[in-house]
């Protein structure tokens, strides 16, 4: 084909996307210049774009790929993701479908930028409650972010997210976007199965991952069957408060399985929680010659079943609120109380299973089995039948394991190493295959959902890069799925980035998922060079209700409410009570007031600011050298560090934020004079 008439198909593809995207890309957020018509995209534009086109090189699939993602400047995303941030133990924010980073969130891991955890002393406070063992932690692994939600639907409230490593659960406002409290789970040394809610957000799930005995005690690995346990923790949240009560929530004594995922019920399965585990085996692993045992990832992948446990939560709320038993201060129901009261249910689940997602209806729970290349589905309604025709049998540990096949509702095949699956508003679901690394879309081939009629069946498997963990579709795990977009979770990113040395980042691919059979269409890499996510969750942008500025002048943005020691404008001083120095400080552009603090060596100094701004974007920093303070106060916050005067000499505070021209004259001396 001549060039000329192969540029001449290209210009005529550019054209029907760009008339695509102008239905895609609504232009209703944040922009006041009318969308073009049809015929003033074809004026003008076409033989512009088809220059740009044949100068890079573009094929027809990267046009429409790149007409889907580009948000002009000024528009907003429609969906949001809250991506963990794995071993960073942040939080990150980014806009769908331009896979622009919106925000990192400090969780468990100190920020700089956000003055997150040196100094703050409200931080500090809340840092001290996630303290492990007695021990400052300053870094966790997020593993499973999840949004706050209203009748099995986010409402943009709060997120919650785990700290696997350590068995902590943080508390997110997302009016502020700032993490107000960090759980530690005081009977569990790691987690995974956690965070997740219930469809009304009583209960923050915390499932166990690793058994061990209880924190704080030992027992020998002899004594593994008897003395380690698993565990699965409810946290109450209190949605006024907007804070975890640990004195109302409990936890369950589980057998030494490794949980892994979990997922609530909603709707018709509102009340039940459903969680995977693997090694069922119990293997205590010991690599070979030295230890002279089989290592876990051959122990613990012996059987061709483990157990999905599944939970009567209303039950067992009951069981807990009238419940003595104790462990480490937090209600502990015992597995003989399980057993006794109808509590906890296993089903058998092939094979070393990673993913449990509950379908939208809540009528189906998807498992997704690593070692096995299928997704096994099982019926809500035959497992409450088998629970009440007691078709069940004793595992070692007396708890009920239902039959299999009378819970089964279907098993499809779908590719090698499935783990996790979605939903969209289609009838269709997702599922990531790990060593395929592929996405496949299949059919819910049940209940009320579009394509039942076709069965449980394979429709599309898309390429993506490799190695992928999670998918994220647009709420794709509520009742309420959105469709349109798909996240792909990808482990590292071997040769699809330009080199930055031997730690690779890891890679989202954006998948449209808009259309309907064989549609699946990858858009979109963004590299993550901060972390390795494992789980997201994306929300409609419209459901936020966050703030620009904070309520008022003084505001404490930990208790929100106004900070009764707040500075206030005209009433700054330095104060002094023996060797206890207090500071009222006041920040506005382009001053601190007061420019000098005079004190001695050995005082002990409460040092309070506030920012008096009420413009939104008049964000203040303040860094103090040597005594490794460093403050983000937004616009009406008010902050207060303390600190020991140890060092004598002269340190000259600053504002960290380029708030306006005279920004570097926004600082001051602390002159500390020798004893
Ligand atoms: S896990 Cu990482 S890919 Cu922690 Cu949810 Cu599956
Ligand atoms: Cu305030 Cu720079």
């Amino acid at each position: 084909m001549k060039r000329s008439v192969l540029y001449g198909i290209i210009a005529a593809l550019v054209l029907v996307v760009i008339v695509l995207a102008a239905l895609v890309l609504s232009p209703d957020q944040g922009d006041d210049q009318a969308a073009v018509s049809t015929e003033q995209a074809s004026e003008g534009l076409a033989d512009d774009a088809s220059a740009v086109i044949a100068a890079r090189g573009l094929t027809p699939d990267n046009v429409t790929a790149a007409l889907k993602t580009y948000m002009p400047s000024g528009q907003y995303d429609p969906y949001m993701m809250f991506s963990s941030g794995g071993h960073s133990g942040q939080v990150h924010v980014i806009g769908i479908p331009s896979m622009r980073l919106l925000r990192t969130i400090g969780v468990f891991t100190p920020e700089p930028w956000q003055g997150y955890g040196f100094g703050d002393l409200g931080q500090a406070e809340m840092f001290a409650e996630g303290d492990v063992a007695g021990s400052p932690v300053t870094w966790g692994d997020t593993h499973h972010p999840a949004l706050s939600e209203t009748n099995a639907s986010y409402d943009g409230e709060w997120l919650f997210v785990n700290d696997k490593a350590q068995s902590r659960i943080a508390v997110i406002d997302l009016r502020d976007f700032e993490t107000k409290q960090i759980v530690k789970n005081p009977i569990a040394m790691n987690d995974h199965g956690g965070a997740f809610v219930t469809p009304n957000t009583e209960w923050v799930i915390e499932g166990g991952q690793y058994a061990a005995p209880s924190v704080g005690s030992f027992a020998d690995i002899s004594e593994y069957n008897d003395k380690w346990r698993g565990m699965i923790t409810f946290w109450k949240f209190d949605r006024e408060k907007g804070r975890i009560i640990p004195e109302e929530s409990f936890a369950m004594e589980l057998p030494p399985y490794w949980q892994d995922l979990c997922d609530s019920g909603k709707l018709v399965s509102e009340g039940w929680i459903f969680c995977n585990s693997f090694n069922t085996e119990r293997a205590t692993g010991g690599v070979g010659a030295v230890e002279g045992a089989v290592p876990f990832e051959s122990g613990a992948s012996q059987n061709d079943m483990d157990y999905l446990h599944v939970i009567d939560l209303k039950k067992l709320e009951q069981v807990a609120a009238t419940n003595t038993n104790q462990l480490n201060g937090l209600n502990y129901v015992t597995m003989e109380t399980a057993v006794a009261e109808n509590l906890l249910f296993f089903i058998p689940e092939p094979k070393s299973p990673h993913g449990i997602d509950i379908a939208p209806n809540g009528d189906y729970m998807v498992v997704s089995g690593k070692l096995d290349p299928h997704v096994t589905i099982f019926s809500f309604a035959k497992i409450q039948q088998a629970i009440a025709d007691k078709k069940w049998s004793p595992d070692d540990y007396g708890i009920p394991v239902l039959d299999f096949d009378s819970v089964l509702e279907a098993q499809i095949e779908l590719g090698l190493g499935p783990l996790h699956t979605q939903f969209d508003n289609q009838g269709y679901a997702y599922t990531s295959l790990y060593l395929d690394s592929m996405v496949a879309r299949w059919t819910l081939g049940g209940g009320d959902y579009a394509h039942a009629s076709e069965g449980w069946t394979l429709i599309d498997k898309e390429s993506i890069h490799y190695n992928v963990g999670h998918i994220a579709a647009a709420e794709g795990d509520t009742a309420t799925p959105a469709g349109n977009f798909l996240v792909s979770l990808n482990k590292w990113s071997v040769d699809r980035f330009a080199n930055v040395g031997p730690l690779l980042p890891q890679n989202f691919q954006l998948i449209d998922i808009a259309g309907e059979g064989e549609s699946l269409q990858l858009l979109y890499d963004m590299p993550i060079g901060f972390g390795e996510p494992h789980y997201a969750q994306i929300m409609k942008t419209e459901r936020l209700k966050s703030i620009q500025v904070y309520p008022e002048v003084g505001w404490d943005p930990q208790k929100w409410a106004v900070n009764p020691d707040a500075p206030k404008a005209g009433e700054e001083r330095v104060e002094r009570d023996g060797n206890n120095v207090t500071v009222y400080m006041t920040a506005i552009r382009s001053h601190f007031t007061p420019e000098h603090v005079s004190i001695k060596k050995g005082d002990n100094v409460t040092w309070h600011i506030t920012n008096l701004e009420r413009a939104v974007d008049a964000v203040h920093g303040f860094a103090v050298p040597a005594y490794n303070v460093n403050l983000s106060i937004e616009p009406g916050e008010s902050a207060t560090f303390e600190f020991v005067a140890d060092k004598d000499g002269v340190f000259s505070y600053y504002c960290t934020e380029f708030c306006s021209a005279l920004h570097l004259e926004m600082t001051g001396y602390l002159m500390i004079a020798p004893e």
